[in-house]
């Protein structure tokens, strides 16, 4: 059985992924929560092996100790889901709040570097493997209010087309996702913990669930070995790009 690194398996699309992928794949579930990590693995174990991974992706030397240590049965990875990641705040470049443009640039950005560097040693010997990014329609444009985490998923869909680029001698894929709105935590962690504020981005319309995200991508891992599917973008019926949402 192939095995699968998903990070920000905790919630929203990483966790439905990972429960997609419980069928298929032997799972390295990551998160800083580690209840969630041990309530998953628990739901997951009649279907597969699961091994749990507690690190912040910010952090360069945990995220290396982590996978430098995993456990002989979990050493080749096939699926690497670059996942975890949200917004901080929603506010003018000029009063946005420093911390918060750093902890969007460290998690969204730097970890994804951090966690494909550590990762791909233990890809790279197979001569296959499949590295899923997920950017984001901010990734496709930019909003008012959100320059830094729009730059940080510019980044990511940056960091897919050069990985496809510089990978390209070793057989290993690179798909970017880039979704529009999906309800998850995104919102709940944008805002800080407001719920009303953070329900009212998903109101008058019906967003993406993070199943749906979980399904593409699923379907994106299970395609025959010589069909990469590079770049998609998915958004709701009723989202056009970025900020253009019908609402009722
Ligand atoms: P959630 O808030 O529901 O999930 C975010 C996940 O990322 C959690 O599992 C969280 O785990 C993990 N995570 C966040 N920061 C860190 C960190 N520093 N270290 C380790 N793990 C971290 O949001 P989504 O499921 O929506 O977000 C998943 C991805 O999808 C993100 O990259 C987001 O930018 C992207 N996206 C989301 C969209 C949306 O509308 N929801 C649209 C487009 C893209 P924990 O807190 O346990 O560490
Ligand atoms: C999340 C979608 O449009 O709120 O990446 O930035 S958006």
């Amino acid at each position: 059985m192939k095995t699968a690194l998903i990070t920000g398996a905790t919630s929203g699309i990483g966790m439905e992924t990972t429960r997609k992928l419980s069928n298929d794949f032997r799972l390295i579930i990551c998160g800083r929560r580690q209840e969630r990590l041990d309530e998953l693995k628990s739901e997951l174990s009649k279907n597969t092996e699961v091994f749990t991974l507690n690190f912040d992706v910010r952090d360069k030397i945990a995220v290396f100790n982590a996978i430098e240590n995993l456990p002989e049965n979990f050493r080749r990875i096939d699926v690497l889901l670059n996942n975890a990641g949200n917004a901080h705040g929603l506010a003018p470049f000029q009063d946005a709040d420093l911390e918060d443009l750093e902890a969007m640039i460290d998690g969204n950005v730097k970890g994804i570097i951090y966690t494909t560097k550590a990762v791909l040693p233990l890809m790279i010997p197979n001569g296959s493997g499949h590295i899923i990014n997920i950017s984001s329609i901010a990734g496709k444009q930019v909003y008012a209010n959100g320059t830094t985490y729009c730059a940080s998923k510019w980044a990511v869909e940056a960091l897919s087309k050069g990985m496809r680029l510089d990978l390209l001698p070793l057989g290993i894929k690179v798909t970017n996702v880039a979704p529009g709105a999906v309800d998850t935590e995104f919102s709940l962690v944008r805002f800080k913990g407001d719920e009303h504020r953070s329900q009212q981005v998903y109101s008058g319309f019906q967003p993406l669930s993070a199943k749906n995200i979980a399904e593409t991508i699923y379907f994106a891992i299970m395609q025959p070995d010589h069909v990469q599917l590079a770049d998609i973008t998915i958004l709701p019926k009723a989202q056009a790009d970025g900020t253009s949402i019908h609402r009722n």
